[in-house]
Parts: C-alpha cells; sequence; structure tokens
C-alpha cells in the first residue's frame, strides 16, 4: 500500500469544509494514518515550498499558507500518490473540472486548497517535514464489517 501527504490549507479552515474534504478521501477507501492541526511557521512553510523559491507567486503563496492553521494528513490506499493528485484535481484552477476538490472548491490558482505529494519521494520528503514515525496509527480494517 501506498501513503501520500495532503494538507488542507488555511481556506478549508476558514470556509468550514474540513468534514467535506476528509468526508471525500473517506469515501474513496482511503485509510487515515495520521493526522494534525497545526499553525505552520515560516521555515516549515519555506522547505515545503522549497522547489518555487523564486517564483512570482512564492510569497503570495507563503502569506496564504501561513494565514492560518493547516490540516497535514497522511492517507494510504492503493497507488495512493496519484489518486489523491486525481482527487485535487490540477494545479491550474481553470483547468480543473468540476468533481475535483480545486474544481468543485475553488477559483483562484494561488488559493487552491489542498496540496497533494506529487510523487512518492515528494510524499517521503513532505511527511517528515510534519510527522514523525511514532505519529502513523498502523490499523487493520480486512475483516471490518464496515469496509
Ligand atoms: P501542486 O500544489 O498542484 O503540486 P505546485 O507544487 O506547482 O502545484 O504549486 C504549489 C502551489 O503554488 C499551488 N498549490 C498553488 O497554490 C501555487 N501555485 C502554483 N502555480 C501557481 C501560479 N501560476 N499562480 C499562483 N499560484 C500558483
Amino acid at each position: 500500500m501506498e501513503r501520500t501527504f495532503v494538507m488542507l490549507k488555511p481556506g478549508v479552515l476558514q470556509r468550514r469544509i474540513v468534514g467535506e474534504v476528509l468526508r471525500r478521501f473517506e469515501r474513496k477507501g482511503l485509510k487515515i494514518i495520521a493526522l494534525r492541526l497545526l499553525l505552520l511557521d515560516r521555515a516549515t512553510a519555506e522547505a515545503h515550498y522549497r522547489e518555487h523559491q523564486g517564483k512570482d507567486f512564492y510569497e503570495k503563496l507563503l502569506e496564504y499558507t501561513l494565514s492560518g492553521p493547516v490540516i497535514a494528513l497522511i492517507l494510504e490506499g492503493e497507488d495512493a500518490v496519484s489518486l489523491v493528485r486525481r482527487m485535487a484535481g490540477p494545479t491550474d484552477i481553470r483547468e480543473a473540472p468540476p468533481g475535483t476538490i480545486r474544481g468543485d472548491y475553488a477559483c483562484r490558482t494561488r488559493l487552491n486548497i489542498v496540496h497533494a505529494s506529487d510523487s512518492p519521494a515528494s510524499a517521503e520528503r513532505e511527511t517528515a517535514l510534519f510527522f514523525k514515525p511514532r505519529d502513523m496509527v498502523e490499523w487493520k480494517d480486512e475483516n471490518s464489517p464496515w469496509f
């Protein structure tokens, strides 16, 4: 099973749609392995978005990311990285179709409300910025009558 890192950006909390966004991942069958509500510090936000340093939207992106609390989570499932990217929708909001999280809840690329790792390597790097190995909760549901 693959794991991916997801961050619900401040807009999700400000708009009170945490439940709606998490519900999509849960209904798809992805398993929550770790979850944190936190206010990011600038150093962590910079480390998270280091590939964008120097780009014209970088400062605004940091400003938005630091504008309120975020929810960081790890989801597990088959091909979780690409699955969650597809559920989030394309980065460019004009390309994000209805049915995707960005397509349904965002109308500006800079405020596209959710981050999802773009590769297993990114997932590993990003996970390490937010979680310690002991934060991962291993749980089995194969025999659950609810699944
Ligand atoms: P993604 O989040 O889809 O992996 P990245 O990593 O290219 O996309 O961009 C990180 C974040 O930077 C995006 N989620 C978005 O908030 C912001 N961003 C990316 N490209 C632009 C852009 N052209 N204009 C404004 N904001 C952007």
